[in-house]
């Protein structure tokens, strides 16, 4: 049975210094369901006055200290409330969630249970102690003692709605920040509702603020604007790029977590049905709009032609479909953009001379015709200098490559800009050491795929991004770091003469 929520397109506002807000002159934005391309929602489009205003009320709220000096207890009371709420909506939100983004239920289920998650866990964290002290040569102790940056600009992408927001909002404001976040313009949906919530249990005005619009224009104001202390973005690699050079002006802290073309090395003496299943969850989980997805899989070239096979055959059978039907298996694309971006890519593919050995096509039969579906997609004889091979497709288009031993799997799996993720499958434990070792990627598996922890950092190396998301570092992410030397001998230090 499909689930369905009957309602009016929702009118999605801004949330600025505590009140709703809606735009100026500017048309609304469509928000539309990728499965069937119904209109769910009309959001007002933000400007830059309202950035200004939203950076404005954040900076009043944190320098007043309406959030930042309330004791640990009373913050964290607050973000256990927030945590609560979520729990409370849990099946509106998940159903909204998919609406607006198209997952299938079963991963928004886990992406809102794991949203109030983060809040407790954050929360729980505001009490945890944060300080050290040092030992010194001098008649000093020295200490140091964590403090919030200020104002924090939140800028998020649109594969997990919510919970990408609240990997930055539940930190950002444990540590004690103010805050000023952009949804993705393609999905406001459920971080509208999470804003619903912190107007709801009487978050301290200016605290938490929310601007909806264009990247380019709401996104590139939050990343110049000098009262803002920090940025924590998570998108594309080169939006990314872009924002560290606009966030130089004032010399800004940036935390970015961006794509990724991770490989997933399958030796022959893994086991072959696990490695199977989770080589298909590790690119067509998430329709492949994941940015850790297992998009490269490396094969060792004894299992090939046995592994393609059972591989092809499993794709070929997973159910695509919206994602409130509990039959669904693998959801849409987000949007036009996204699928075009993604049929794009497969025909590169092609004209590069890789064969396409499953999917490559948009589904268009009767009920996917207004929805951006697209075939679970698989390319063999590929060669590492490939584009499909070296460029984040974010799509389900699973790359294989073959190599012949550890040497050349590691060899492989480096050779490229991004280093975000990365597995191994196989039964030898010290093999999976060794490559585990030499892969040049933050988040790494062994005999499994995807898996993340609220408890654990979240990081890429080279072009995949730049400081945490998650577990202790995460909150480390939205605190400053001050340096205290409290003199315990107080006389004068007689350094010039008299
Ligand atoms: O991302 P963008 P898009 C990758 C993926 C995807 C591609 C493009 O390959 O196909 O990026 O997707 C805001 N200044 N990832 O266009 O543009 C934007 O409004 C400040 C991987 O959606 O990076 C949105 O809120 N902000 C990724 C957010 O940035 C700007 C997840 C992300 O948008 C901005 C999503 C600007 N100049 C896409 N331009 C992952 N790592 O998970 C845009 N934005």
């Amino acid at each position: 049975m499909m689930v369905k929520i009957k309602h009016k397109p929702f009118e999605l506002n801004m949330y600025i210094n505590g009140k709703w807000r809606g735009g100026e002159t500017n048309p609304k934005r469509k928000v539309i369901n990728p499965a069937n391309g119904e209109l769910i929602a009309e959001a007002v489009e933000g400007s830059v006055s309202d950035v200004k205003s939203a950076v404005q009320a954040a900076r009043v709220a944190f320098d007043n200290g309406v959030w930042s000096d309330l004791s640990p207890e009373e913050r964290a009371a607050y973000l256990f409330k927030v945590a609560d709420r979520i729990d409370e909506r849990h099946d509106e939100l998940a159903a909204l969630e998919t609406m607006d983004n198209g997952k299938p239920l079963r991963e928004s289920d886990y992406n809102i249970s794991s949203a109030a998650s983060c809040f407790r866990y954050y929360a729980g964290l505001v009490l945890a102690p944060h300080g050290k002290t040092y030992n010194v040569p001098d008649s000093v102790q020295a200490m140091v003692i964590r403090e919030p940056i200020g104002v924090c600009g939140l800028i998020v992408p649109w594969n997990f709605p919510l919970m990408m927001s609240v990997w930055k909002i539940a930190p950002a404001l444990a540590a004690g920040n103010t805050i000023v976040f952009k949804p993705s313009e393609v999905t406001p949906v459920t971080p509208t509702k999470l804003f619903k919530i912190f107007d709801e249990i009487g978050l301290p005005k200016g605290t938490a603020n929310m601007v909806l619009g264009a990247g380019e224009i709401i996104g590139n104001e939050i990343t110049v604007n000098h009262d803002v202390d920090m940025i924590s973005f998570t998108g594309g690699t080169d939006t990314g790029r872009h924002i560290m050079k606009a966030a130089s002006g004032n010399i800004k802290k940036i935390s970015l977590e961006l794509g990724g073309k991770s490989p997933n090395i399958i030796f022959a003496d893994a086991d072959f049905e696990t490695a199977l299943d989770y080589a298909l969850y590790g690119i067509y989980y998430g329709s492949g709009q994941v940015c850790s997805a297992g998009s490269r899989i490396l094969i060792e070239e004894s299992i090939q032609d046995k592994f393609i096979a059972r591989f092809v055959e499993r794709a070929n059978r997973i159910k695509v479909g919206p994602g409130n039907d509990p039959e669904t298996e693998m959801g849409p694309l987000v949007n036009q953009e996204q699928l075009d971006k993604v049929l794009k890519y497969i025909e590169i593919g092609q004209k590069e001379g890789a064969e396409l050995v499953c999917g490559g096509y948009r589904l268009t039969d009767h009920g996917y015709e207004k929805g951006f579906f697209i075939a679970p997609t698989a390319f063999i004889d590929t060669k590492p200098e490939m584009r499909i091979v070296q460029e984040e497709i974010f799509g389900p288009v699973a790359v294989f490559q073959t190599f012949k031993d550890e040497e050349e799997a590691v060899k492989l799996a480096n050779d490229t800009r991004y280093g975000l993720a990365g597995s191994v499958f196989t039964q030898d434990a010290g093999k999976a050491m060794r490559v585990i070792k030499k892969i040049r990627a933050g988040i790494t598996w062994v005999n499994s795929y995807h898996s993340a922890y609220i408890e654990a950092p979240w990081h890429g190396y080279k072009q995949s991004g730049i400081g945490f998301s998650l577990g202790v570092n995460g909150l480390d992410e939205f605190l400053e770091t001050k340096q205290i030397n409290f003199n315990l001998d107080v006389k004068p230090i007689n350094w010039f003469s008299k």
